[in-house]
């Protein structure tokens, strides 16, 4: 599978292209609306969002709604202008400007700014969302949510997969946990008033991902680097953790193997569901850093490039945080990786043939014959 993502930030639209998907997908149009809503609609999110409708329409690979196996086409329009409108000379740290500048020397910080902008992942959360209805097919869920914003910890995050839903719906900011939803709420109108922007953490979780996708031998098809990859894509995450953050003594942390009713099971999951870079079996969870917006309403130190004199940073409007909004994109993040990863093991076709595929796929039996016919 690829997916290719283009568009700029203040040009017509903003494009998704998935390749490589089996024919006869039910696509659940509704479903993308909903993540698309969720990414513009949370707390802290500023004027931009409100401008926008992200109306999306897929113009190519589908079929009475259903995929066909040509390229899909996802098409958003923007329909927001960039306010900036003289050319823009002192950079804002922790944004591309000034980076961007360095390496492609167009004497104008706005230009970056489309490619860079956050709003590409309004394709990624499109893509990941249409994803899902392939990831159906074979049981598998995929749930974001936040687990910090600014000083804010997330301290009861429910167990159960239903339950953690429900309740992180609930949440403007998408975090299960009610107290530190009116907390992070707090923390965020504070932020708004000093013309501070803020960071925090996400976590996503991924469960029945079968047992065997993934690669131990090419580098780059290691789940976890796949993981690694795509996330470190999205703007403003900072960091990527598979698993448990709590890894400092072997006793604590490795999920020791057991026997439940001749089944092979795990006590506790802390390694995320990847061993070696191959799915295990066990729920695939990953914990995100986000980083806060350079975006702030109060000015930060800068430098003007064109007279190299001091500068403050200028500001017309931003959000206060891209906490909420990643927990949504990384959600489509890890669909993407595991339907990238599981197309691969299974191969092309129609959705059914895939499906054959994946029933008939059995644990495998360990077989003591195999060195009589083999020499050792
Ligand atoms: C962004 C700046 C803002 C955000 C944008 C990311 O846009 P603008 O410069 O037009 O005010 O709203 O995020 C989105 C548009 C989005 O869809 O998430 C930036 O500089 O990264």
């Amino acid at each position: 599978m690829k997916l290719t993502i283009a568009g700029d930030s203040h040009g017509k639209y903003m494009v998704a292209i998935l390749e490589g998907l089996p024919s006869g997908i039910r696509v659940d149009e509704e479903l993308i609306r909903r993540d698309l809503f969720r990414r513009r609609n949370c707390y802290g999110r500023g004027k931009r969002m409100k401008m926008e409708e992200d109306a999306f329409e897929i113009v190519s690979g589908l079929w009475k709604g259903i995929t066909t196996g040509a390229p899909v086409t996802i098409l958003i329009p923007n329909r927001a202008g960039n306010p900036v409108k003289d050319v823009r000379s002192v950079p804002r740290p922790g944004h591309i400007d000034y980076a961007a500048w360095v390496k492609y020397k167009l004497p104008d910080l706005n230009i970056y700014v489309e490619r860079s902008s956050a709003r590409w992942t309004v394709a990624l959360t499109a893509a990941g969302s249409l994803l899902k209805s392939l990831l159906k097919e074979f049981g598998i869920e995929v749930l974001g949510f936040v687990t910090r914003l600014g000083n804010v910890e997330a301290r009861d995050i429910p167990g159960d997969f239903e339950e953690l839903k429900r309740r992180r719906d609930e949440s403007v900011v998408f975090c299960p946990d009610p107290e530190a939803t009116k907390e992070m709420v707090a923390e965020i109108d504070r932020a708004k008033e000093e013309g501070n922007t803020l960071g925090g953490k996400v976590r996503v979780i991924a469960r029945q991902v079968p047992a065997g996708i993934g690669s131990y031998s090419e580098l780059f098809k290691k789940l976890d680097s796949r993981i690694g990859s795509l996330f470190f894509a999205i703007p403003a995450v900072k960091g990527v953790i598979v698993g448990s953050e709590e890894m400092w003594n072997g006793f604590d942390y490795l999920d020791e193997f057991e026997i439940e009713n001749g089944q092979i099971k795990r006590k506790t999951n802390n390694l995320g569901g990847i061993e070696g870079g191959i799915s295990n079996g066990e729920d695939i969870w990953v914990n995100v850093y986000v980083k806060p917006i350079p975006t702030t309403g109060k000015p930060l130190n800068s430098v003007d490039l064109r007279t190299m004199k001091p500068e403050k940073t200028p500001y017309v409007r931003s959000d206060v945080t891209a906490v909420p909004p990643a927990s949504v994109v990384c959600e489509a993040a890890l669909s993407v990786v595991i339907s990238d990863a599981l197309l691969e093991h299974l191969g092309e076709g129609s959705i059914d043939d895939l499906k054959r595929r994946f029933e008939n796929e059995d644990l495998p039996r360990w077989d003591d014959g195999f060195w009589k016919e083999h020499d050792r």
